[in-house]
């Protein structure tokens, strides 16, 4: 079973994917996710220029040599570039094994360990009126756990709010309701911790009080705070009994998640922009998290990921793998297969895609009662309609970032 072929494929339907497309002598095709959002070219340049000549005529039965083979011949370790390229390898290789199999992923990975994964949706709004709106397409949608955003008064453009409350409506042509924009240049957005933590309290609270104490709540800090603003911001809202608090502070510090756990005991969340097991050792090992957030995309694909569930059950810390619109249906279906196979799944992120993407992807997974399922198609269950990807060529875009008042350049 030899690679014979490895392409790389750039479409741009609802959004930039990079996915690695493997073909073997026997005729199996592979697909893999390399999308890395607003720097998706650099992962095609790696992947074609260094990975694809060393993959052609390789035993594509070989996950594992594969996977250490590309990460240890580099010598230049980790780094989202690099992760990114060796993913899309890996679920390829996954996939391929699977469809020579003639079983679904999660087989080969020890069989369901679930009937389906619990999936949150993501909730926003400029107020509550329209957050709670959006609350309730949410619900509408199936989904039975709900991120919450909200705007901030004062601040005109933040992290997380759609621009319209029930994306679901606004049409094949948005771009995925995700923050990445198309064009030339990132946008502004504006930043202020103290209205922020002024605020947030006081939004949960009418939200517990308008839904009730069961629904599953969660709330993403996306890298903003100090470690004692973090502190500040858990305790604060305990009463409301989130889920988690994600990203309450940078990721590059682990040592301000000592501060924040010394004071609250708000679930923590972190890990979307860690790219490998080694990122999260100290994290698991002293305990300071609740849910590891990595993408099988950003993180070397499944087999890693894979490794750092079992290390993560042995403290009882669990999954909440990374599941925006820039994972592509790809990598989303590579972590649903694994969700389904480890013990210590916890809850999975799914924003939906696009229409256009759907026909580029065409994705066996379903979502039913607020449950995900990979689906029992051979391998990740994704085909990739090559001539319907040709379509959309990539189209420049990026994520915005922040300023605050006087102008200083802020975390987003
Ligand atoms: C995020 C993402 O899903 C999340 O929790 O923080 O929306 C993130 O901003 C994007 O994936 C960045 O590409
Ligand atoms: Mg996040």
């Amino acid at each position: 079973m030899k690679i014979v072929t490895a392409d790389v494929v750039v479409t741009s339907p609802n959004r930039n994917f990079v996915t690695l497309r493997l073909v073997t002598d026997d005729g199996l095709v592979g697909l893999g996710d390399a999308t890395l959002n607003g720097r998706e070219l650099s992962v095609v340049a790696y992947l074609r220029e260094h990975v694809v000549p060393l993959l052609i005529g390789t035993d594509a039965a070989r996950i594992e040599d594969t996977w250490q083979f590309l990460y240890r011949s580099a010598y230049w370790r980790r780094g989202p570039v690099t992760m990114a390229a060796i993913a899309s390898v890996d679920m390829a290789l996954w996939d391929i094994k699977g469809k020579a199999a003639g079983m679904p992923v999660y087989q080969l990975l020890g069989g369901a360990s679930r009937k389906g994964l619990m999936a949150y949706g993501h909730a926003s709004g400029a107020d509550l009126p329209e957050l709670f709106d959006s609350i309730r397409h949410h619900q509408e949608l199936g989904y039975r756990s709900i991120r919450v955003q909200t705007g901030v008064p004062g601040l005109t453009k933040i992290y997380g709010i759609a621009s319209q409350s029930r994306p679901a409506e606004a049409g094949a042509e948005r771009y995925d309701h995700e923050p990445a924009q198309r064009g030339a240049l990132p946008a502004e957005e504006d930043w202020d911790t103290r209205s922020y933590l002024r605020h947030l309290p006081g939004v949960f609270e009418a939200v517990r009080h308008e839904f009730g104490p069961d629904l599953p709540l969660l709330h993403d800090g996306h890298h903003r705070m100090t470690p004692v603003q973090a502190a500040r911001l858990g305790k604060a809202l305990e009463p409301y009994d989130l889920f988690w608090l994600e990203d309450c502070t940078p990721a590059e510090n682990q040592e301000a998640l000592r501060v924040v756990r010394q004071h609250t005991t708000t679930p923590l969340a972190i890990g979307e922009v860690f790219n490998t097991v080694w990122d999260f050792q100290g994290l698991i090992r002293e305990q300071l998290i609740d849910y590891v957030r990595a993408a099988s995309t950003h993180f070397g694909g499944i087999s890693p990921l894979r490794k750092v569930m079992d290390y993560a059950a042995q403290y009882q810390i669990r999954s909440g793998f990374h599941g925006p619109t820039d994972i592509s249906p790809v990598g989303f279906a590579a972590q649903l297969h694994l969700g389904l196979a480890i013990h210590n799944f916890g809850i999975q992120e799914y924003m939906q895609h696009g229409e256009r993407t759907n026909r580029v992807f065409d994705q066996g997974m379903t979502f039913v009662d607020g449950h995900l399922h990979p689906g029992d198609r051979p391998g990740l269950g994704v085909e990739l309609d090559v001539d319907e990807a040709g379509k959309f060529p990539y189209e420049t875009a990026y994520l915005p970032y922040n300023r605050l008042a006087d102008g200083t350049v802020h975390d987003w």
